[in-house]
């Protein structure tokens, strides 16, 4: 007996060596009222009363207990670990309606999952629409035991851009019938470290690890400190070559992290510069200042230079020479894996539906959150009494972009972007290879990616986010070797509440057998009032007639009625019309309250003539029912 005692605390003790530690963290999150740029007071969404939120540091095999409180009386909430393999807790990934129901307020949700064998600079944010851009976010970094560089510091820089108004207000006038043009809301500032005008205290002759990450939702920024180079050696979790650079460019959810040795004379102190990328931004207020001036401190009593004149961001972003993300080649090269079992071929375009608003479309479909959140409709698929109906990719849905793929099989996504805007695409629960980014095309002259004309790298890069350019594509691969639900998704989360989504359904035979929901999970479900057993449209049964049966799910508004196309001048003149006040209101809702009634006057007239002039009302168009599908009125 004691013995065995004995031997069983010397495993105990073994076991808990190889698992590591356990980091508990009870989060309530809240309001707090907060100032971030100095210049408006609004309320940002925090843990305990304070804000910004804490950087979790743990270790490969450590596990993480997070206790998530929504103490937020108007919103639901989630939080999701960006980068984080979640091998085997699928459930803990945290998007809303894809592997959890929302936190509804005054709900406890508890993370709990160990790191996988993965190191680097990651992130966590709330998944529940744009709510992120509220402050719900912070840095996660996985240390390692055994860097393959040396440094003698290491530090942390977020940027963002920032907005005076809360997102959902914000969303009110973006997904709007009065926005047609779907410009995305302009924000107010740019913050570094979710402040400006801050100091970086640095030490002479002294190697920096500066682990860079764009906490943003919408802009990519430039980041660059004066007089000094960046040596990039990771990118989202992944080493690099090192490549030193005068400077780099990250899009929203992308990580970098520098070495930077800092200069041996101590005298002077030098800025720390980031600069928004203006081509994103539909229009350019006079007063919105893209360029944000930072300091990196050798000498707190020396002055610190005048901040950059904001109007030539121009010829400063000229002068830069960031280098090509594509370029990059992970330090432990990973040859490029063999051509793809499954390829899920994505045409991306944005459209005005039937509801008069633009939205975003995979082939045609823009993503509709299902009634069941995606993961436990396998878990109910698969474990109901008359079989394992999960690995039937149609109860999954028709309008959430969902492709259900087999356990280690090579998927290949090729995004052709349709669009002129810039767009970094993020996958969960993987990094992805890039075998494939073009440059930019034109609108007339879209770049489509044509298999018969390309060479891929041997050594692609790898990452977790990667930004497509316009108008051009991107071709990813990766192994299907981790069972789960995976969104994959825009980065800019204006673009991902249009429905910039699909969702990877990887082997959902295997996350059934191997995976398993707490309580804690399904009581979520309860208190938010969402369905958690079911197909995407809530419906079981005893059959696969049962199962496939999709009557009532959440669907897409149909396209603009048939008659616009040959009305097509009046129409051209509603949208040229609506797009001049459109992008006027975008510019004037960012700035300040602005009596929009004149606006919305203006358009509703347009639609009626356009109606009458088809001789029946059209114009009425179409609204959501409370089961969340289009009905016309
Ligand atoms: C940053 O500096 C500007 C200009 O001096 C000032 O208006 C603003 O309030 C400052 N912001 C913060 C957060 O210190
Ligand atoms: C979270 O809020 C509850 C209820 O107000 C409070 O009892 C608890 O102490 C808070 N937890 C933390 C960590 O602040
Ligand atoms: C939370 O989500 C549920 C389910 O989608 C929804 O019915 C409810 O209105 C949401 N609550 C808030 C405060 O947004
Ligand atoms: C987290 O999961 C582990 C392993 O399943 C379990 O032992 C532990 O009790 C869980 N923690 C919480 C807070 O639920
Ligand atoms: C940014 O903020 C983090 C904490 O939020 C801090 O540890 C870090 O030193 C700051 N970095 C710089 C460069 O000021
Ligand atoms: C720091 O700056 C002050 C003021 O310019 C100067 O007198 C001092 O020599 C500087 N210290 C160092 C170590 O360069
Ligand atoms: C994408 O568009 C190209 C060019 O129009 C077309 O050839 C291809 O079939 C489209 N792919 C899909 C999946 O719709
Ligand atoms: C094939 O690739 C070459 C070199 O990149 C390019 O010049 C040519 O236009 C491409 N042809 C087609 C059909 O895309
Ligand atoms: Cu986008």
């Amino acid at each position: 007996m004691k013995l065995l005692n004995i031997i069983g605390s010397l495993l105990l003790l073994v076991v808990s060596g190889v698992l590591g530690k356990t980091h508990t963290f009870h989060f309530n999150a809240t309001y707090v009222q907060a100032n971030p740029d100095g210049l408006h007071e609004r309320r940002m969404i925090g843990f305990n009363n304070a804000w910004p939120n804490p950087t979790i540091r743990v270790k490969k095999s450590d596990r993480v207990e997070i206790y998530l409180t929504n103490l937020l009386e108007d919103r639901n909430t989630s939080l999701h670990f960006h980068g984080l393999f979640q091998k085997g807790s699928n459930a803990m990934d945290g998007p809303e309606m894809v592997t959890q129901c929302p936190i509804a307020p005054g709900q406890t949700f508890i993370y709990n999952f160990t790191v996988d064998d993965q190191v680097g600079t990651y992130w966590y944010h709330s998944h529940s629409g744009a709510q992120y851009g509220d402050g719900l976010r912070g840095v996660f970094i996985i240390e390692d035991d055994d860097y393959p560089f040396e440094f003698d510091h290491e530090d942390v820089i977020t940027l963002g851009e920032h907005y005076h108004k809360e997102t959902p207000e914000i969303l009110k006038s973006f997904m709007s019938r009065y926005n047609p043009t779907g410009a995305e809301p302009i924000p107010q500032n740019s913050l570094l470290n979710e402040t400006k005008n801050s100091t970086w205290s640095v030490e002479p002759d002294t190697t920096y690890l500066l682990r860079i990450v764009n906490v943003g939702l919408f802009t990519s920024q430039y980041f660059y400190i004066q007089h000094q180079s960046l040596t990039i050696v990771e990118i989202d979790g992944v080493y690099v070559e090192p490549v030193m650079v005068d400077s780099i460019y990250i899009s929203t959810g992308q990580r970098y992290s520098v070495l930077v040795k800092t200069s041996k004379a101590a005298d002077l102190n030098e800025r720390m510069v980031n600069i928004i990328d203006y081509e994103m931004l539909d229009v350019l207020p006079p007063d919105l200042e893209l360029v944000s001036t930072s300091w990196v401190q050798y000498n707190k009593s020396a002055v610190l230079p005048a901040p950059l004149a904001n109007h030539n961001y121009f010829d400063f972003i000229k002068a830069l020479n960031p280098v090509e993300e594509f370029e990059l080649v992970p330090l432990h090269k990973e040859l490029i894996l063999p051509d793809a079992d499954y390829k899920i071929e994505l045409n991306f375009t944005m459209e005005v539906l039937g509801d008069g608003v633009t939205y975003a479309l995979f082939n045609k479909h823009t993503y509709v959150p299902p009634k069941v959140p995606t993961l436990l409709s396998v878990f109910s698929a698969g474990e109901y009494s008359g079989g394992d109906f999960s690995t039937i990719s149609e109860i999954y849905g028709s309008n959430t972009n969902s492709y259900t793929v087999r356990n280690n099989e090579i998927i290949e996504i090729v995004l052709n972007n349709l669009d002129p805007g810039k767009h970094p695409f993020h996958l969960h629960g993987h990094t992805f290879q890039v075998i494939a980014k073009s440059p930019e095309g034109t609108e007339e002259e879209p770049n489509l990616f044509n298999p018969s004309n390309i060479t891929f790298p041997e050594y692609p890069m790898i990452r977790d986010t990667v930004q497509v350019n316009p108008n051009g594509y991107i071709v990813l691969r990766f192994k299907a070797d981790n069972p789960g639900v995976w969104f994959f998704h825009c980065h800019v989360d204006w673009h991902l509440e249009q429905g910039l989504a699909i969702t990877i359904i990887e082997a959902p035979d295997y996350i059934h057998k191997q995976q398993s929901l707490t309580e804690n999970h399904l009581n979520a479900c309860k208190a938010a009032n969402v369905p958690y057993k079911g197909n995407a449209a809530g419906n079981f049964g005893e059959s696969h007639t049962d199962w496939s049966n999709l009557h009532g799910e959440n669907t897409q508004f149909p396209p603009l009625p048939a008659g616009f196309t040959t009305k097509g001048y009046i129409a051209m003149l509603v949208c040229s019309l609506a797009a001049v006040y459109g992008v006027y209101s975008i510019y004037k809702y960012g700035m300040e309250d602005v009596n929009t009634e004149n606006t919305e006057k203006m358009i509703n007239k347009l639609y009626e003539l356009l109606a009458e002039h088809d001789g029946q009302d059209e114009s009425a168009m179409f609204s959501l029912n409370s089961n969340g599908q289009a009905v016309e009125h």
